[in-house]
């Protein structure tokens, strides 16, 4: 039960801890919860320290339990070791649900909280937290980042008129779910096209959740975006551009971080992208389309989950396709995804689909 609550906790702080991975924790001593806490903001402080900074009393700690969904960091980085203030404060029990696979921490804080006289016993909870910090262990050991695809669609899976209007096909509430994504992910993705024809603040507007919006990463292989665009002129978001060019203007982009990939000229390599992003501490990201990058992203198999939001309208065959061409002739050559879940959202439906 303790676990489960410290997985609620971790849910918290997803999408806000990059680099680092969202953390829960509960501390309980007697049958009695003394505190909770969870990663904070850009990853510090941790979420033991968190946790432990809010009892008052620090010497009620004394012979308590912590029930980590990961085990405690015991390396210098960014944040001391949690481990010595686990061993200062004289907790008798750890309880953790996985072991850190960061090779920095590895099963060295396990180990020297017992070298300490502090047990530690690991209660693989469930599938689901596993789930949860491999996304980071896999982003982290092999620059394989969790790859979330938005799609707003038509019922026909049209994304555009054939003159490229698009506003608004899903309704207010579906899109409303969509800034609820982008709080839950480390970054946004978007190709050049979604920039200059929808220009998006691609911000989270809710309520209680306007400090999380996501850093941005765009698409533009030849530097063409107009930069009177809408995103250029929001405060405080970070603006990553990948591109292919040798010659531009660099003043132009003062605030923008420029990244050039040396590919083939007109071509991004989209897998260099993806890992390039999750070396720079991103381990969710959030693309947002157009058709050009979730095509390729398919094609490269890289999307490990879909949220396709469909109205209920239909555009017909001459409207541009979420998806263009996959050049697939068999059936057993098709993109497989498995459905995770479906729901009415007022006059759409949100599918919920996971790597096949
Ligand atoms: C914890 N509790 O809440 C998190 C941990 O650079 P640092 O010091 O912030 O350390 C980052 C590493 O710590 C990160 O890569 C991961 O292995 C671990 N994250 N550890 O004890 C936490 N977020
Ligand atoms: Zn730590």
């Amino acid at each position: 039960m303790y676990m489960e609550l410290a997985v609620r906790m971790a849910e918290r702080s997803v999408g806000l801890t990059a680099p680092n991975p969202p953390v829960g924790v509960i501390i309980v001593k007697n049958g009695e919860i003394l505190s909770r806490g969870w990663t904070q903001i850009g990853g510090s402080p941790h979420a033991e320290i968190h946790a432990i900074s809010q009892v008052r009393n620090k010497s009620l700690l004394r012979g308590s339990t912590m029930y980590s969904t990961l085990e405690p960091c015991s390396h210098r980085g960014k944040n001391p070791p949690c481990i010595d203030n686990i061993i200062k404060y004289r907790f008798k029990d750890v309880v953790i649900s996985q072991k850190d696979k960061n090779p920095l921490v590895n099963g060295d804080g396990i180990k020297k909280l017992r070298s300490r006289g502090i047990r530690v016993t690991q209660s693989n909870f469930n599938n689901y937290i596993n789930k949860f910090n491999n996304i980071f262990f896999h982003s982290i050991n092999k620059k394989k980042p969790h790859v979330c695809l938005k799609i707003a669609s038509t019922a026909d899976g049209k994304i555009a008129t054939k003159i490229k209007d698009s506003k608004w096909i899903t309704g207010k509430r579906s899109r409303m779910m969509g800034q609820y994504l982008r709080s839950k992910n480390d970054c946004i993705l978007v190709g050049r096209g979604t920039v200059e024809k929808d220009n998006p603040s691609l911000n989270c507007r809710l309520s209680g959740l306007d400090h999380s919006s996501p850093d941005i990463f765009i698409l533009d292989t030849n530097l063409s975006l107009s930069l009177n665009s809408k995103i250029f002129k929001l405060k405080n978001r970070k603006i990553s551009i990948f591109h292919n060019c040798s010659n531009f203007n660099k003043k132009k982009y003062k605030k923008i971080t420029l990244i050039r990939l040396n590919d083939n000229p007109g071509i991004l390599n989209i897998r260099k992208v993806i890992k390039l992003i999750s070396g720079k501490g991103y381990h969710r990201i959030l693309v947002e389309g157009g058709s050009k990058i979730s095509t390729s992203l398919l094609k490269n198999n890289l999307i490990d989950k879909i949220y396709w939001f469909r109205a209920s309208k239909v555009i017909g065959g001459e409207g541009i396709g979420a998806i263009s061409n996959l050049n697939i002739r068999k059936m057993n050559l098709v993109k497989k995804f498995k459905l995770e879940d479906s729901a009415r959202v007022e006059d759409d439906i949100m599918d919920i689909y996971t790597r096949g």
